[in-house]
Formats: structure tokens, C-alpha cells, sequence
């Protein structure tokens, strides 16, 4: 393992890459976008030295490219954890962005994310990463092998917040309630 550069080595680390093709959708003007659906948004790659059993714990690090769909910059899908007692934590190392955390009322708020920073996320939290800076975004995650993913409750309703470039810098838009 690389720390700084957020890399895995050997046989036994799987990883996966998300396109924008895949979640067009996520984004507000993601269908009037000219980017091709093959531009690659992020990267995650992960250990499961423990399986997918309770009890054992995820190793893995994503690296977030830097970029926009229209005004509003890239981030990762954002999921709650199938189960709602797994916790995780995230750890960034490079590059700068924010992690908006949200409740199951749709409640959402912003963590500056920044190399060294920790950041605890409560198991009944959606989470998701925005990249605002011009390089990757590159942060280590730690969680449950069994918490699971529920991606189809994001694609319906988003996040309370979009984030996105106005006048050169990021700006938060609160979505109506
Ligand atoms: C992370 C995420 C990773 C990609 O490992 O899965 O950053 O984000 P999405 O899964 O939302 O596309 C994690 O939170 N695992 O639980
Ligand atoms: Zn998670």
C-alpha cells in the first residue's frame, strides 16, 4: 500500500472505475452535457481480506478526478449502507473537495475535506464526495464487510445539497423541501 498516492498493490485487490454513462442522471444537467459517456469520474480500488462477512472490515481508496458536468463538479454516486448500524470511516490524503453527509429526512451538510483530516460517518448516513479542486481527490475508506450498499434511494432523491462553480469557487445550493 501506497499511502500518499492512494495506492493497493497485489493479486488480491479488485477495483472499479464509474463513468459518466453510468450516472448521467445524478448530475442536474447531465443529459445537456457534452461530455462523453466514457470520461472516467473515479476509480476505487479495495481489499476484502475478511470477505464480505460481519465482523471483518473493508479496506479501499477512491480517486475522485477533478472536472464538471456543466457547473456542478464531479462526485461519487453517494449511498446509504444497506445496513444501517456499519459506520465508516473515510481518510483524504490528496486534493480537496467536500463530503456531504445526510439523514434519512433528506437533512444534508458539507465536511471540508482535506489531507489529514478524519472523518467519522455515522451508518445511517448517506454519504457522498465532491471534488471543488483541480487535482484528484484521493481519500481511504475503512468499513463493515457486511454494510452493503443502497445506491437506488440516492437516485431517487439526491442530496439536500448540490455543489457547483460559480464566479471560480464552489457554491452550495440547497435543494427545496
Ligand atoms: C466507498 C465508496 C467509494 C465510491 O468505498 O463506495 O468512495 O463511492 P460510491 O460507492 O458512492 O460510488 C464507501 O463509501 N464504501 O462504503
Ligand atoms: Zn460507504
Amino acid at each position: 500500500m501506497v499511502w500518499d498516492s492512494g495506492r493497493l498493490q497485489g493479486e488480491s485487490v479488485s477495483t472499479s472505475r464509474k463513468t459518466l454513462g453510468q450516472v448521467r442522471g445524478l448530475y442536474l444537467h447531465g443529459s445537456a452535457s457534452t461530455l462523453d459517456d466514457d470520461t472516467v469520474l473515479y476509480t476505487v480500488e479495495w481489499l476484502a481480506p475478511g470477505g464480505l462477512t460481519e465482523g471483518s472490515l473493508l479496506w479501499g481508496c477512491t480517486h475522485l478526478n477533478p472536472g464538471r458536468v456543466g457547473d456542478e463538479y464531479f462526485m461519487t454516486h453517494g449511498h446509504y449502507h444497506a445496513i444501517s448500524s456499519r459506520a465508516e470511516y473515510y481518510l483524504p490524503v490528496s486534493g480537496s473537495g467536500v463530503l456531504l453527509r445526510m439523514e434519512r429526512d433528506g437533512r444534508t451538510w458539507a465536511e471540508e475535506m482535506i489531507a489529514g483530516k478524519v472523518h467519522y460517518i455515522d451508518g445511517r448516513h448517506a454519504h457522498r464526495v465532491v471534488n471543488t479542486g483541480l487535482e484528484p481527490l484521493i481519500f481511504w475508506a475503512c468499513w463493515p464487510g457486511d454494510a452493503g450498499y443502497d445506491y437506488a434511494s440516492i437516485a431517487e432523491t439526491g442530496f439536500g445539497l448540490r455543489v457547483v462553480e460559480h464566479d471560480g469557487k464552489p457554491l452550495w445550493i440547497e435543494k427545496a423541501r
